[in-house]
């Protein structure tokens, strides 16, 4: 069965009758088949999402009648939490367990929403003046295009919708090509929670196919965006013809700092989580390790030693740790990025290559792999390889540290490990990046805001500014004891 675009609060067709195939990245099995939008398919969205937007249909629902629905939607992603997880398990090949974390993340992310639009008054503004009244009030911004990526398909695309739903916008979603799966699952759940039709639309299909007009159309106020570099730098351009607002996440080359005076065990253990967690293929990945001298050896040695215990493996298989590579095309990005970095005078410690086990001959999966002696002028360094790459670098002092890791264009994530607590708390006030752990890497929670400096993005999400994304402010100055204000003469 071909799963169909959502359009106007109906499931149809393309208009040419176009689909085309997902294959699983473990073993290249078609996982699904999926419509794929035409450029007018694309225009309806946009349409039905502006026409339910003008209509007042949504934006008349209250903050606490948008949160309900929200946590509606919260209780039947629970529901159908593991049908859910095994498409976006057959999707990505990433392990079905791990598809289950992510879809508590998911649900977790509406439950935020929810509470916090119930929160949502906008303020009164005391001006000094009996007569006047002053308010702020926060009205939904309008229509937004919510552009996702493939690695954490449905997370990523929930850290848009949730706030888009409870801001009252209407909105076009579009999962990536290779992932839509979960995405579809979703848009059936908010029909089935009531959201009112045209508010929510599913667009399927590349970005180089149906990208144009959601991010051109004049009727589109907003993108949210999650992907690559250059595709956000498109984007920008686009955008930029009618001053359309942005969000958006581009990665990141993530420095993670090792102290000699850190827990050195915890701090190995967490390198590796850091680096081959879901085989890099995360936005916030610690591929950077910089290491001081001193520990460099003892460091290096068992990070290469972990690396080459990492089990390799489908959704199903119960032994593996991590998962393939998204497709063909992003493995020979990823073996170019180390190619060229051993070319440049990087010493390749272990992996380097894919997996040549005979169960894996029809995945796409690299070894994790350990570049030492890097520096900063080489490319792997500085752009985002998005595979299992960890290199290597050195630093003698404290601000040597800071200067490497805040030599890149990007600025998502950091880490710093040390037990020294003031000089942990220097160095991550001194990196430039928009998430910094100390004494561990990764975490993240709903309720703080997650985001990039520099090249890594504009605006948050998550938090309360993840809302913010989604709604306009409005100043209402109400004069209740209207006079003239004399400034022009009257007279001659
Ligand atoms: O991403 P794209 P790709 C990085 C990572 C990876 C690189 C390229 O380094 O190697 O990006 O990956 C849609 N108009 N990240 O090529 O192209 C596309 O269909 C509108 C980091 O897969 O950015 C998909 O839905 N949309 C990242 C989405 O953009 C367009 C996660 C992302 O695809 C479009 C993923 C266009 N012109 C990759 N072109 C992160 N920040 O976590 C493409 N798209």
């Amino acid at each position: 069965m071909v799963a169909t675009l959502y359009i106007n609060g109906a499931w149809r067709q393309a208009s040419d009758g176009g689909a085309h195939d997902v294959h699983s990245p473990h073993d290249q099995r078609v996982v699904a088949r999926v419509c794929q939008a035409t450029n007018s398919d694309v225009l309806d969205a946009i349409s039905a999402a502006r026409e339910s937007f003008d209509s007042g249909v949504f934006t008349s629902w209250s903050f606490n009648e948008r949160s309900a629905l929200v946590a509606k939607i919260a209780d039947l992603l629970e529901r159908d939490a593991d049908l859910i997880a095994r498409k976006e398990s057959d999707d990505t090949g990433k392990r079905f367990i791990e598809a289950q974390y992510d879809l508590a993340d998911v649900i977790a992310t509406f439950r935020h929403f929810a509470a916090l639009g119930l929160k949502e008054h906008g303020r009164s503004v005391d001006v000094g003046l009996a007569h006047i009244t002053s308010r702020i009030v926060h009205e939904p911004l309008g229509v937004a295009s919510l552009i996702g990526p493939w690695n954490y398909p449905l997370l990523q695309i929930a850290w848009k919708v949730a706030p888009a739903l409870v801001a009252g916008c209407s909105f076009i979603v579009k999962p990536s090509e290779l992932t839509p799966q979960s995405a579809i699952a979703l848009m059936k759940i908010i029909e089935e929670a009531g959201a009112p039709q045209g508010v929510a639309n599913l667009i399927l299909g590349p970005g180089s196919v149906v990208g144009a007009p959601l991010i051109n159309d004049p009727r589109v106020d907003l993108v949210s965006f999650t992907g690559g570099l250059t595709t956000g730098q498109t984007i920008m351009r686009a955008a930029a013809t009618t001053i359309k607002k942005l969000a958006l996440e581009l990665g990141g080359k993530n420095p993670h700092i090792i102290f000699a005076d850190a827990d050195i065990d915890a701090a190995i253990d967490n390198a590796v989580t850091a680096a081959f967690l879901h085989s890099g293929q995360v936005c916030s990945a610690g591929t950077r390790l910089i290491v001081e001298r001193s520990i460099h050896d003892q460091v290096v040695t068992e990070i290469v030693r972990r690396a080459g215990l990492i089990t390799l493996g489908g959704p199903d298989d119960v032994m593996a740790e991590t998962g393939p590579l998204i497709s063909k095309s992003h493995l020979i990005n990823v073996s170019l990025y180390v190619d060229k970095a051993v070319a440049e005078g990087a010493t390749l410690l272990v992996g380097g290559k894919r997996s040549e086990l005979s169960e894996h001959a029809d995945g796409w999966y690299y070894l994790p792999t350990v570049l030492d002696n890097c520096t900063s002028e080489m490319s792997c360094v500085q752009e985002e390889s998005f595979g299992p790459v960890m290199t290597v670098e050195v630093f003698d002092t404290e601000a040597e540290a800071i200067a490497i890791g805040n030599d890149t264009v990007f600025g998502l994530s950091g880490g710093v490990w040390s037990q020294d607590a003031k000089k942990a708390a220097r160095v991550a006030s001194a990196l430039r990046h928009g998430t910094i752990w100390v004494n561990d890497f990764g975490p993240y929670r709903p309720a703080a805001e997650w985001g990039g400096y520099k090249q890594s993005g504009i605006g948050r999400e998550l938090g309360e500014h993840g809302l913010g994304e989604y709604l306009e402010i409005k100043h209402i100055w109400t004069n209740n004891a209207p006079s003239r204000s004399g400034w022009f003469r009257d007279h001659e």
